[in-house]
């Protein structure tokens, strides 16, 4: 079944994730998109909060049923970060670099992060894919300085539905091509050829109780990031922060 997104919109909402998650235990289908002018409670990954000023950005979220395995479902985060790429570049004409693995920096700056969730629901597994993408400066300063907006780089202030429209689009495409039979193998290609990240860029991986640095070395099939520390060893990177190094240019 192709995805058929309905769009619900709110003025002012906790999360758009947590509303989608709501909707999906409730037993809402499929393509279920929830839109806010502005998040009270706007999620990052591990409790952290996303910034979400009203009508400073784009807050939205999307319910998916994935019928496939339950170890493909890293990539929907991203297929999504895809999707957002796409999106971008047609509604506003912007580049955005893909950072593993969930946001979207120009200039090594966050201009858009990803909340993928799993909630368990009567008719199965749902997926709630959350997206913040800041589209105006407006409140980004009480973000950090690493943070970024679409105005910021464009100098033009996108236009909100047209950015959504693109966006939901875009998913619909992605999501049937990872749902087809090489669907995986092209996403992770796709996703390669746009990220700065995939392949020989010097990192800084943060896991919960580590951190160690080395040279990033393509993704695995369920999306975890290969990286090659100092003395040769690959490690497989499933959860945690990247943060980008300068090049000593030996790689
Ligand atoms: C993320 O987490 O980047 C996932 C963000 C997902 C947000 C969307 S908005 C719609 C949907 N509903 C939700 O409630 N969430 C999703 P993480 O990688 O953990 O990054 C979080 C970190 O990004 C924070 O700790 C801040 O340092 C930084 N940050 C917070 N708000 C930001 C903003 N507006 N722009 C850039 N960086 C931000």
């Amino acid at each position: 079944m192709s995805f058929d997104p309905t769009i619900q919109r709110f003025d002012s909402i906790d999360s758009t994730n947590l509303e989608a998650m709501r909707q999906a235990r409730a037993g809402t289908p499929e393509g279920l998109c929830i839109v806010a002018r502005e998040q009270t409670r706007g999620r990052g990954r591990l409790d952290r909060s996303w910034q979400s000023p009203r009508d400073a950005g784009l807050y939205m979220s999307v319910v998916l049923r994935p019928q496939f395995e339950m170890n493909a479902w890293p990539l929907i985060t991203l297929m999504a970060a895809l999707a957002v790429h796409e999106a971008l570049l047609k509604a506003c004409g912007l580049r955005a670099d893909i950072k593993w693995p969930n946001d979207l920096c120009v200039s090594d700056r966050k201009l858009c992060g990803i909340l993928a969730e799993t909630v368990e629901t009567m008719s199965g597994a749902a997926a709630v894919v959350g997206i913040g993408i800041n589209l105006t400066a407006n409140g980004l300063p009480m973000v950090n300085a690493e943070a970024t907006s679409v105005e910021s780089v464009t100098g033009q202030s996108p236009d909100r539905e047209l950015v959504l429209h693109e966006l939901l689009k875009s998913i619909g495409e992605q999501y049937e091509l990872l749902r087809s039979a090489t669907g995986c193998e092209h996403l992770i290609r796709e996703w390669c050829a746009n990220s700065s990240y995939a392949i020989g860029r010097r990192v800084r991986v943060a896991l919960s109780e580590e951190s160690f640095e080395g040279t990033t070395r393509g993704l695995e099939g369920d999306g975890a990031l290969r990286v090659e520390t100092a003395d040769g060893k690959l490690r497989v990177v499933r959860a945690g922060d990247v943060t980008g190094l300068r090049s000593t240019g030996v790689e």
